[in-house]
């Protein structure tokens, strides 16, 4: 078959990477392709330009009339992605490029959203990996390119934003291929073609000196290097479920790649469960995607991307295959969690007043139905009947997922976020992250002392730019919990912080991270101006006046290490004395008021985060002032 050689003369080495992709057909077996498809995800660090870049390619093919309002980023369709403007979830589109469709996948590049890149790979035959021209690779750059090469998948390397005044394009190139060999890959994934792209024009070109119009050349390149969909003509349906989604017509839809067969609408087929066993279900709809929209279609073979409706509680990891032969492929596993939150129904006096989910049925109803979408996250039980330990990647992942449920009405009592720690060999272990800091010359001494502090060791220093230092460390993810403040701080908030998981090592010793105290309320009721005002010297006051608070509340940080109970609900004394002097000429300063993970990033050890739908609030653990005096003296008792 004539694909076939082309295919072959392509990919030389390719027989040695089989046996990594789990899916391709055994050798020795007949391979046909999918001349007419291609499957590629987009993959890099955050903010690269995976959205922009996916946008431009939209246009091009002709996916919008030329009149239509079409917002920017338009992957990033939910609501908070278009507030943080970044992408969370993995999503599909398709696109027509001559006789050929190509089947985008667009990746978060937030280290927390890995699990996400991670499932878009099995969908994929090759990666376009997006490097800024300016920030080179960076800590997610290493972890989607590791995962892209230990799934055997052909790169085509995109330095994007060459219209940056700062781009540095060939440095930044000569970082890439450092990093391909710092990773092992072997010599026919390092032969990638390059593409210069300017995402926010629509612009591609080989040639760095003679830009591009448009996209022409990224597409020509994709069609040449990421190989079409290759499959045994004579394998029985074999699909596997990826991602779920769910519709308001057709119920839940399960999202697979098909790898060998067909599946046609309206069939009975196999679904093998991940827990071994096999139901006979049947096909009420299936959808492909076409440009943004999933469009019914009668049948779909392999390689095609499709959308599935009829299985009511299917969940990742399944298989669909034919009812005579079937064949379950094996449950895809991505990286453990390494950071975890109690997240606990409100226990606040003040529950119950902005909130319709309340009750711990509730909770844990939602959460298990986190569950069944989300494969990187965990939740465990705790010794409350009315809380649950959620494990995941990291604190934005956690943090997107309380945000969510407060959208939807739950209040809810979140605990500072903890790393999780793993027996390994009989020993403590614990999570330990790769920063990248790119600060100013001057700030070095400053970082080093503060990383120090948080048991990190040093494993270079670079230039990055002119006057720049780019620093790494690995550090145990303890001590990152609330650097960045700190760092921001120190660096006058120059710094440039990049974070990623590295690896599990020995538990490190005791870490001191915590700098300030709190300022908490001593009683119940609203806080005055003339209150705050006295108070506004002892520290940042996280409230402002005409604000509920209860006894255990935190209102402020304290400027020193201890706590301080305060009454921030006093009165003025009212005289006849009329006086000009003092307090008048004392202005109530502005407060801090905290986003959900600023409050999640601030909390100490004894105190948790009152979350409604209107309101973040600090609070201790422990609200009466006697309990917690009790517990502090019982510390120093056993100390
Ligand atoms: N100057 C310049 N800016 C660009 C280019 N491409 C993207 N940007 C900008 O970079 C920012 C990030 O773009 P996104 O497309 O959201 O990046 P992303 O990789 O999808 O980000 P995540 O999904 O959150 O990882 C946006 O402000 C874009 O406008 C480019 O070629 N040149
Ligand atoms: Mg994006």
């Amino acid at each position: 078959m004539a694909g076939s050689a082309r295919y072959h003369a392509l990919w030389p080495n390719r027989r040695s990477r089989q046996p990594r992709r789990p899916f391709a057909p055994r050798s020795g077996r007949s391979v046909a392709h999918r001349d007419d498809l291609r499957n590629v995800a987009i993959v890099a660090h955050v903010d690269h330009g995976k959205t922009t870049l996916v946008d431009a390619m939209l246009w091009q093919t002709g996916a919008f009339r030329a009149n239509q309002e079409v917002a920017t980023r338009v992957m990033d369709s939910s609501d908070l992605e278009r507030e943080k403007g970044i992408t969370i979830l993995a999503k599909n589109t398709a696109v027509r490029y001559g006789d050929v469709t190509v089947n985008i996948l667009d990746t978060p590049g937030h280290a927390d959203f890995g699990g996400e890149v991670e499932r878009s790979l099995f969908m994929a035959d090759g990666v376009a990996l997006l490097v800024d021209a300016s920030e080179g690779p960076l800590p997610q750059t290493r972890f989607v390119l590791s995962k892209a090469l230990a799934h055997g998948l052909p790169v085509v390397l995109v330095v994007n934003k060459i219209d940056r005044p700062d781009a540095r394009v060939a440095e930044v190139v000569d970082e890439v291929y450092a990093l391909f060999i710092e990773l092992d890959a072997d010599e026919s994934q390092i032969e990638f073609p390059i593409v210069y792209c300017n995402a926010k024009a629509g612009q591609a070109s080989l040639d760095l000196e003679t830009p591009g119009t448009d996209l022409t050349a990224l597409f020509e390149t994709i069609l040449e290097h990421i190989p079409a969909p290759v499959y045994d003509p004579e394998h029985p349906l074999q699909a596997l479920v990826t991602n779920l989604d769910a519709s308001p017509y057709l119920g839940r839809l399960a999202l697979c790649r098909v790898h060998h067969g067909t599946i046609t609408k309206g069939e009975q087929v196999a679904w093998c469960r991940a827990d071994g066993t096999i139901e006979r279900a049947r096909v009420t709809e299936l959808l492909l995607t076409e440009a943004l929209d999933r469009v019914p279609a009668e049948r779909a073979g392999p390689g095609d991307l499709i959308a599935v409706a009829g299985l009511p509680d299917v969940t990742i990891g399944d298989t669909l295959a034919d009812l005579d032969d079937p064949r379950p492929l094996s449950v895809l596993s991505v990286d453990e969690p390494s950071m975890s939150v109690t997240i606990g129904t409100n226990s606040s006096p003040l529950a119950g007043r902005d909130g319709t989910k309340l009750t711990a049925r509730m909770l844990l109803s939602r959460l298990e139905q986190e569950l069944v979408g989300n494969v990187s996250l965990r939740v465990l039980p705790t010794e409350r009947p009315d809380t649950w330990e959620v494990q995941g990647r990291g604190e934005l992942q956690l943090a997107v997922l309380v945000e969510t449920m407060r959208r939807e009405g739950f209040e809810l009592t979140v605990g500072r976020p903890q790393v999780v720690i793993r027996e390994i060999d009989g020993s403590r272990h614990e999570p330990v992250e790769r920063v990248m800091i790119d600060v100013p010359e001057e700030h070095i001494g400053a970082i080093t002392q503060l990383l120090a502090a948080r048991k990190g060791r040093l494993q270079d220093v670079g230039n990055h730019a002119h006057g720049w230092a780019r620093m790494t460390y690995l550090v145990p993810t303890r001590g990152l919990i609330g650097m960045r403040t700190q760092l921001m701080t120190e660096t006058r908030g120059t710094a440039i912080v990049h974070q990623i998981f590295e690896g599990w090592e020995p538990w490190q010793g005791t870490i001191k991270t915590r700098t300030n105290g709190s300022l908490v309320a001593d009683r119940s009721g609203t806080t005055t101006t003339f209150a705050l005002m006295n108070l506004q010297e002892r520290g940042q006051l996280l409230v402002g006046p005409g604000e509920d608070v209860y006894e255990g509340a935190v209102i402020g940080e304290h400027q020193r290490v201890d706590d301080l109970d305060v009454n921030p609900t006093k009165e003025k004394k009212l005289t006849n004395i009329r006086s000009s002097t003092a307090d008048e000429l004392v202005r109530l300063d502005a407060h801090r008021a905290l986003s959900l993970d600023e409050a999640l990033e601030l909390v100490n050890e004894d105190e948790c985060v009152e979350v409604t739908p209107t309101r973040v609030r600090v609070r201790k653990v422990e609200l009466s002032q006697t309990g917690r005096a009790k517990q502090a003296r019982r510390q120093r008792v056993t100390a």
